[in-house]
């Protein structure tokens, strides 16, 4: 009897993991909960809460996947729905697809797209479209592919070919919200398995509710002591909270207007190998509208840290004290 309980106790550990990877493909993921990525044109104001006007996202596609695929994306240009109208939509955003060499932000530092000025286009140009306000892709996708597997750079650390795209606010001022979707099929949005989606500096936008958590889950890789944790322009909207298997809510420093805010936090050797959970609570009373922020983290050698859609090893959950001191199973 306790054999068959072992085994159910662990197909429902199992399940949860499953079902998450499958779910990966939507960027931004599925636990996640954030509407939108948000790209403004370039002559915006960083007060809106886009500090550069461009963004960059990496797809890993496993090696043993060899059909064709497709970037989708919904509501690509800027215009119509759910976009950030300032003034008169007058927004142009490119959407730019690379492959092969140079790609994989392990081998090649600037792909990560972290520094204004730094070439983060490296790669082979494999597709690209700019976007005005176009009534056809308002609330719409736009298909990018198909894309052969084996053109992504191949990666050194992981069994996967990269892809990257990048996002530019080429012109105008508005926000272009936008979201994104890895799929097999070009007018439907079905899952590559195994894929996934990451970026090193995340540009977001909130729900405009009350209750809607949002979540982001940093992986932490082998040696890493303590990260840094940097926001831009939460516009003092409530909490930032970490959370973990052995972090309960760690309150993080967050910024209020324009402005970045910084703290460290320590990591514990039992949470190497797997993704931290930066949950952000919206401030209670007057609603802040179109709140747009920026994450990024870093660790103590100054390297950052990727943010999956599908998070690494599933979501974390607190275990409290004495799933504390459980010893992690050997790899
Ligand atoms: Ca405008
Ligand atoms: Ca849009
Ligand atoms: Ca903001």
């Amino acid at each position: 009897m306790r054999f068959f309980k072992a085994i159910l106790i662990s197909l429902l550990i199992l399940i949860p993991r499953e079902w998450t990877s499958l779910f990966g493909q939507a960027v931004p993921g599925k636990d996640e909960n954030i509407p939108f990525l948000v790209t403004f044109g370039k002559y915006g104001q960083i007060s809106w809460g886009d500090d550069d006007f461009y963004q960059v996202w990496f797809f890993s596609i496993p090696r043993n996947f060899t059909q064709p695929f497709y970037i989708r994306v919904f509501d690509p240009d800027c215009g119509g729905e759910h976009d950030e109208i300032q003034g008169d939509f007058n927004t142009r955003t490119s959407f730019s697809i690379y492959g092969g060499k140079g790609v994989d932000p392990d081998q090649n530092e600037e792909s990560k797209g972290l520094k204004n000025g730094e070439n983060y286009k490296k790669g082979t140009l494999l597709a690209t479209r700019t976007f005005g306000s176009e009534a056809r892709y308002d609330n719409q996708y736009y298909t990018f592919g198909p894309f052969n597997p084996t053109a992504g750079d191949a990666s050194r650390k992981w069994p996967v070919f990269m892809f990257k795209i990048v996002i530019e606010g080429v012109s105008g001022d508005d926000g272009n919200l936008y979201r994104f979707f890895l799929s097999r099929d070009p007018e439907n949005n079905i899952p590559v398995e195994g894929g996934n989606a990451f970026t090193y500096e995340y540009t977001f936008r909130m729900w405009n509710d009350f209750k809607s958590l949002a979540h982001i889950y940093p992986y932490v890789d082998t040696g890493v002591i303590w990260v840094k944790q940097s926001n831009f322009d939460w516009d003092d909207d409530g909490e930032i909270l970490v959370v973990s298997r052995y972090k309960q809510g760690l309150k993080a420093n967050h910024s209020k207007e324009a402005d970045w805010a910084e703290s460290r936090v320590s990591i514990e050797p039992a949470e190497i190998g797997g993704s931290l959970d930066f949950q952000f609570y919206k401030k209670q009373g007057e609603l802040v509208k179109n709140n747009n922020v920026v994450v990024t983290i870093e660790n103590q050698y100054g390297e950052a840290l990727p943010f999956f859609s599908s998070p690494i090893g599933g979501v974390p959950y607190y275990e409290g004290k004495v799933g504390a001191r459980k010893i992690p199973k050997p790899k």
